[in-house]
Formats: structure tokens, sequence, C-alpha cells
């Protein structure tokens, strides 16, 4: 790896909160692209937290503290990645499902689909089922965007989907479905209209939605 992004990698793999924001700013002044920072530099580093974790050679308070190092990173690197004066193209309703805490992901995604022009209603992480219908009768969203990174939390993602089945109001949003654990073949299992592995895909998974 290229050694202003190894700073990065390291400053989030040890949590350090001004180590994520220098190794950003670096890599950005040394004209790095804001795409290849997130993904060499700062996913990459989340990717060996969790094999970190899996192994036990570090615990939940690591995660949370690199995952703090990560929202510092991000929050600089933000208006790099979102461009600006795009029109609306739509409205995304998008949260974290019940029982699941895990927002990197989730914020990621928003934060794509902002830049493509879409608007955003981010209802946060622990989202009820119910929470997701209300999204869809208030702010009259036409897209219903889940997240989870847990697979005890996957099953919320199908609850989610009856429940706006049960509203009345399949037929007035695409649901897509994303996060680590899920795959195409559980979308089509609980009825989701599109699956996406990262953020950016779920940018063009989107916008073919709705054409
Ligand atoms: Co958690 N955690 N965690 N954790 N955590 C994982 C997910 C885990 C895989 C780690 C491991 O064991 N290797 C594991 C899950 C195992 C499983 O279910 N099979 C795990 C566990 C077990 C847990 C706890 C249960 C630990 C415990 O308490 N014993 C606990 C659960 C809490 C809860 O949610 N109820 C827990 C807690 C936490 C922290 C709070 C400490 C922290 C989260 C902080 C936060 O998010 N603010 C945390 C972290 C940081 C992780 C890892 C290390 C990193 C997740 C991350 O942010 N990745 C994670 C390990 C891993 O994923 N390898 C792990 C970076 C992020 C950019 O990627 O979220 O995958 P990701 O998002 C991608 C794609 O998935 C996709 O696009 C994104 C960008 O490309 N995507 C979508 C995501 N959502 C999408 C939605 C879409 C489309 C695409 O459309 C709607």
């Amino acid at each position: 790896m290229n050694e202003k992004l190894s700073a990065l990698y390291n400053a989030i793999l040890e949590g350090s909160v001004p180590g994520a924001r220098d190794g950003v700013q670096t890599a950005l002044d040394a004209g790095h692209e804001p795409g290849s920072i997130l993904t060499e530099g700062m996913i990459a580093a989340m990717k060996e937290v969790g094999r970190l974790f899996e192994e036990g050679e570090i615990f939940v308070p690591d995660m949370l503290i690199a995952a703090r190092a990560m929202q510092a990173g991000l929050s600089l690197l933000k208006p790099h990645l979102v461009s600006s004066n795009v029109k609306s193209a739509g409205k995304v309703a998008i949260g974290t499902v019940k029982g699941d805490l895990h927002d990197i992901g989730k914020n990621l995604v928003a934060l794509m689909l902002e830049g493509a022009g879409f608007e955003i209603l981010d209802l946060g992480v622990d989202v009820p089922p119910e929470k997701f219908v209300e999204s869809i009768t208030t702010s009259g969203a036409n897209i219903v965007a889940l997240s989870a990174l847990l697979t005890t939390t996957m099953p919320s993602m199908k609850t989610t989907i009856d429940a706006v089945q049960q509203a009345g109001l399949r037929d007035k949003v695409k649901i897509i479905i994303g996060g680590a654990p899920v795959t195409q073949a559980y979308a089509d299992q609980i009825g989701a209209d599109g699956f996406s592995s990262d953020a950016s895909r779920a940018v063009s998974l989107v916008t073919t939605l709705l054409k």
C-alpha cells in the first residue's frame, strides 16, 4: 500500500482520531482520489479491525474506538466524495434495521446517494419496521434502504418488508438492502427489489430502480 494511505490505515486501526484526520488530509494533499482513500485506506482498515475481533485479538471497545476514528476521517472526506449542485432524483429513507447499531456503511450509502442527487431521510440505527413504514407516508420516500451488519438482525429486513406490505404501501416504494452479511439470494428470498454490495453500486441500483 502507498505510504500516505498506510498512515491513514494504521491510524484507523489504532483508533486515533487526529491520526485519521491527518491521514485523510495528507492523502488528499498528495493527490489521492477520494474514492481510493476511502476504499484502500479506510474501509480496508475496518475490515482488518473485523478480522482482529474475530481472531480474539481485539475487543468491542477497540472496534468502537476504530469506528470513531473512521467517522472522524469520513467527515473530512465527505465534501470530496459528494459532488454539489445535483438536482433531486428521488427521496430515500435509509436506516440500519432494528437491533443493529452499525452505521458506518449506512452513512456511506447515504453520502453517495446524496452526492448523486437523491434526497436523504436518515432514520438512524436500530430502526423498527413501523418507523420505516411511517417514513413512506409522512415523507413521501420512494426508496427505502435497509442496512444490516449482523446475521442476527437480517431477519429484521424481512419483518420491515412485511410491515410495508401489510400497511398497503408495497407498490409505492422500491426496497433495497445491503450490508456485509447480505446477499442477492437473501434479497430474492425476502422480496426486496434490489441488493447492493457497496455504496457506489447502491447509487446505480437506485438510479436503475427509479427509471
Ligand atoms: Co460489530 N460486528 N458488533 N461493531 N463490527 C461486525 C459486523 C462483525 C462482522 C465483526 C466480526 O466478528 N468479524 C460481527 C458480526 C458477525 C455476524 O453477525 N456474523 C460484529 C459483532 C459480532 C458485533 C457485536 C455483536 C459485538 C458484541 O457486542 N459482542 C456488537 C453488536 C451491536 C449491535 O449492533 N447490536 C457489535 C458492535 C460494534 C461496534 C458498536 C463496536 C462497532 C460499530 C460502530 C458503528 O457502526 N458506529 C462495530 C464495528 C466497527 C464492526 C466492524 C469491525 C466494522 C463495520 C464497519 O463499519 N465496516 C465489523 C467487521 C466487518 O464488517 N468486517 C463488525 C466498514 C463499512 C464501510 O462497511 O458496514 O460493511 P460495511 O458497509 C459497506 C457494505 O456492506 C455496503 O456498503 C458499505 C460501503 O461500501 N452496505 C450497504 C452497508 N449497508 C448497505 C445498505 C445498502 C447497500 C449497501 O442498501 C440499503
